[in-house]
């Protein structure tokens, strides 16, 4: 009996000694203490030693060598495991490697656009800033040619807040702000979300974005204004689109021009995008009124310059063949993930 105890002790001192790795641990640990191992099918049958003081002794070393080999098996796979997560970091852990969530979000189509754009206008030497959502009657009509009673406030329905403030309705207000903060010349752009208290269908929405654009300088024309529309369009449709070119009338220009693009939904046929016309009004413009310059202290006599007022979400429609505005507030997931 005390020989086969020690046999094990033998076998298992050298199968201890090659186990390498953590899963040679592993197994050993099967090996020389699970169920159909010699060390326990010897331990069972101590029970047929009929002398007593020779089971207790017998039991006691087969007790005493399972804590020893258990023992040295858990310290070594410790000793494995702890290797284990040092090789891990070493090898296929990297500390800078960016971390992309499951569910990570996508850019919304009309900021894409507009990022599209400020690569384009800041390439042409124009600069970006922005204005208030929350704005003063000045900024949003007054000091835009607007002033009170005027008949045309009542073309763009304004929330009014209790404040006496309102949603501005327009990104025109963005134009003051810049003529009053850096004078002439000036080129910027001016892209965010304007309000209109209005009923919503195919081509309208109560929130929805606009780009302003004003270039202030010495002899500019109608020609500078038409070209740059013209690359504008050309830039982000990667090809020519058909343009028509309109009276509009816009206190804060003279002469105003409404720049409509030829319904890429439809392509000009008439469909409920187009409110059945073929063209869609996208990019009203015109040369900067006197007046407004006179209100932001620029000297008409010395500077002229064009401003034009985009419909950014209308843009975005034409581009990805969205024929329902809607869908860019609807926060609908199955049409957010097409832009990914
Ligand atoms: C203006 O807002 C002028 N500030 C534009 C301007 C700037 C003219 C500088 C001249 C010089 P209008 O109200 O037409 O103009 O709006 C401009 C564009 O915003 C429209 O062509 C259209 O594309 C978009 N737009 C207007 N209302 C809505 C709406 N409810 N939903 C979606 N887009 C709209």
């Amino acid at each position: 009996m005390k020989n086969k105890l020690d046999t094990i002790k033998e076998t298992f001192k050298n199968d201890f000694a090659n186990a390498d790795n953590l899963n040679k641990v592993k197994k050993l640990e099967i090996q020389y203490l699970g169920k159909k191992s010699e060390l326990y099918l010897f331990s069972r049958s101590i029970g047929s030693i009929k002398d007593i003081e020779e089971k207790k002794i017998i039991g006691k070393e087969i007790n005493i060598l399972k804590t020893e080999i258990k023992n040295l098996l858990k310290e070594k796979s410790i000793q494995y495991d702890k290797q284990d997560i040092k090789n891990s970091i070493k090898h296929d852990f990297d500390i800078t490697y960016p971390v992309f969530p499951k569910n990570n979000g996508s850019i919304h189509p009309v900021k894409m656009i507009q990022q599209q754009l400020e690569t384009i206008f800041t390439g042409m030497g124009f600069s970006i800033v922005n204005g208030p959502e929350m704005e003063t009657d000045y900024y949003n009509f007054q000091a835009l040619n607007i002033p009170e009673h005027h008949p045309a406030r009542d073309t763009q329905d304004t929330f009014w807040l209790d404040n006496d403030m309102l949603l501005r309705t327009q990104t025109s207000n963005c134009q003051v702000r810049a003529m009053e903060k850096f004078g002439a010349p000036l080129k910027i752009i001016a892209p965010g979300k304007c309000f209109r208290y209005e009923s919503m269908d195919a081509s309208h929405e109560t929130s929805f974005y606009q780009m302003e654009g004003l270039l202030i300088d010495r002899n500019i024309s109608i020609r500078h204004l038409i070209g740059t529309m013209k690359v504008l369009l050309k830039e982000i449709f990667e090809r020519d689109v058909d343009i028509r070119l309109r009276p509009g009338y816009f206190p804060f220009v003279e002469p105003g021009f409404e720049l409509d693009i030829k319904c890429l939904i439809c392509g000009g046929k008439g469909c409920k995008t187009c409110k059945n016309s073929g063209y869609l009004e996208l990019l009203p413009c015109g040369m900067v009124h006197p007046n407004v310059f006179k209100m932001s202290k620029i000297d008409p006599d010395l500077y002229n310059g064009f401003a034009f007022g985009l419909g950014l979400t209308r843009l975005a429609m034409m581009k990805f063949n969205i024929h329902d505005i809607r869908y860019f507030n609807s926060g609908d997931l199955r049409f957010l993930k097409q832009f990914r």
